[in-house]
């Protein structure tokens, strides 16, 4: 629009004043009379008053599958049933993780509707899980994308619905504090809104999806890795990869297709902090769903997947060989795990590729990971009890702030009161041990009892002492002040 304007005052100056301001009314006309009838207004409208005939419950799949194709079944009542899992998995080999799962896998199940779908979802979050969760839905149109009406504690469920208003690919995630924790264990998945009549017809369709890892330990350090929330901060992952693990689409999981097949792949990326750089080595794509939605790009190498968000995907494989999907940037995929393969099987076609087939010249490499000494920054010392309770005010807002609220309410039966809580004021040094190395099991605050978790925060004991000052302090609590030499003491008890 602005370029168009500028030509037209351009030549505004060209031409003698009448005649050209008569033009130019006249090219506003048309320009307004044209946005007023631009498609994708009329399509929303329209398919907020399809009308639903029937239900039936929706096929979910674990990747690298999809469900079947809409094809041109009318607008329906669909039923999604999902659980939430906690549940161990393998991050690469000998590295086990606790993931957080939409229907038992990272990423989560994938829904397929189409538009004008109104989909009654289902959310539990099974007994055994020690989070409460929810869902929030790119595809939603309405508050927190249905995050505000799934809000769910272990051992319940919780139905909400809503209409499908807009084709397109959406990713869907967790959205319960801390957010970015719940999406960094693999809270995320993908749900496909077809178009009437669905998507045009291809031979194969598979889901892939990325997703950044932080753990404790480095790169390939083996055992049970606990999730790092500073490396999560400072955006430095441990593992990049497709499909929540290291190899989740190599070798015998590879992805596959035959000589002449067109392939179309629904790729997102959970994030939570990294943009992916899409790229199949040796293939070209053919078409792509820009991010997800109505645009298309032809011919395109590598394609930018935001954090949240998606593309389609979609090439005819002409000669056979291995192809190595990645993120380009490329470290990624050799040194962090972000690389997946698409072996194609058939005849060769020389006048294609003539060329000799090594297999296995790409492979990944692991991550040694170097570290730069450093000097830390020096330390922030309180010189009294009110600039503690100032200081104290920072790290809550940044790191107790998302669980126990803003006023220290809590939130019912997830995050326990700090606000007037009988058990914060009942014991110091226990306080300071909660802070320094987190708490699980059951413990009553209030009258109201809690099994949750609390991660260990990592701070030093200048902060644990303000921020449980600054505590102490607020919400009508005792009053009590805590030294840095007080935590040391329960940091050296252990
Ligand atoms: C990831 C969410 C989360 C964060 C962040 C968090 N807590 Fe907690 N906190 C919890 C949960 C959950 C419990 C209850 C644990 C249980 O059930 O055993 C808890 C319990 C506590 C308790 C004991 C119960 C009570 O209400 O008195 C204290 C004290 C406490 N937290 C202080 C803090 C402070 C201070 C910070 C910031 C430095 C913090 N927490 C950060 C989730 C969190
Ligand atoms: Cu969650």
């Amino acid at each position: 629009m602005r370029f168009i304007k500028s030509i037209i005052m351009r030549k505004y100056t060209l031409i003698q004043e009448k005649l050209s301001a008569i033009v130019l009314l006249c090219v506003i006309a048309i320009m307004a009379s044209c946005s007023n009838n631009t498609p994708s207004v009329k399509e929303k409208s329209n398919s907020a008053d399809i009308v639903v005939s029937g239900e039936m419950t929706a096929e979910l799949t674990a990747p690298p599958y999809v469900p079947a194709p809409v094809g041109d079944r009318p607008a329906k009542k669909l039923l999604v049933n999902m659980e939430i899992l906690e549940q161990e998995g393998e991050m690469t080999d000998g590295v086990k993780y606790v993931y957080w799962t939409f229907g038992g896998s990272v990423p989560g199940s994938f829904i397929r509707t189409r538009v004008g779908d109104e989909v009654q979802f289902t959310l539990k979050n099974h007994p055994d899980n020690k989070l409460p969760h929810n869902i929030d839905l790119h595809a939603v149109t309405g508050p927190g994308g249905g995050a505000t009406s799934s809000f769910v504690a272990p051992g319940y469920e919780t139905k909400f619905s809503f209409k499908t208003l807009n084709p397109g690919l959406y990713v869907y995630h967790c959205a319960t504090a801390p957010v970015g924790m719940h999406i960094a264990n693999g809270m995320y998945g993908l749900i496909l809104v077809e178009p009437e009549g669905g998507l045009p017809k291809v031979d194969k369709e598979y889901y892939v999806m990325q997703g950044d890892f932080y753990t404790k330990g480095e790169n390939g350090q083996p055992g049970l890795q606990p999730f790092s929330m500073q490396k999560a901060v400072d955006e430095d992952a441990d593992y990049v990869v497709f499909n929540g693990s290291v190899g989740a689409l190599t070798g015998d999981k590879a992805i596959t297709a035959k000589v002449g097949e067109t392939v179309r792949l629904y790729v997102g990326n959970g994030g939570p902090n990294l943009v992916s750089s899409f790229h199949v080595i040796g293939e070209i794509f053919d078409r792509v769903n820009i991010e997800g939605g109505d645009a298309i790009n032809e011919n395109v190498q590598t394609t930018l997947v935001p954090a949240g968000g998606s593309a389609i995907v979609e090439f005819k494989v002409d000669v056979p060989g291995t192809f190595i999907i990645v993120d380009h940037s490329i470290f990624r995929a050799f040194n962090k795990g972000a690389l997946g393969m698409l072996k194609v099987e058939g005849d060769e076609n020389k006048s294609i590729y003539s060329g000799k087939l090594l297999e296995g010249i790409y492979h990944p490499e692991g991550g040694t990971i170097q570290e730069m000494p450093g000097d830390a920054p020096a330390p922030r010392v309180a010189a009294s009890k009110a600039e503690r309770i100032e200081f104290g005010k920072q790290v809550y807002t940044s790191t107790c702030f998302a669980c126990h609220q803003s006023e220290g309410q809590g939130v019912a039966k997830a995050f326990p009161p700090l606000a007037g809580s009988d058990y914060l004021n009942e014991d110091v040094n226990r306080a300071i041990d909660i802070v320094l190395h987190g708490k699980t099991g059951e413990i009553t605050v209030n009258g109201e009892s809690y099994n949750s978790v609390m991660t260990a925060q990592t701070l030093s004991d200048e902060e644990v002492a303000s921020v449980l000052t600054y505590v102490y302090n607020s919400w009508s609590n005792n009053g009590s002040e805590v030294t840095p030499e007080m935590v040391a003491k329960q940091r050296n008890a252990h």
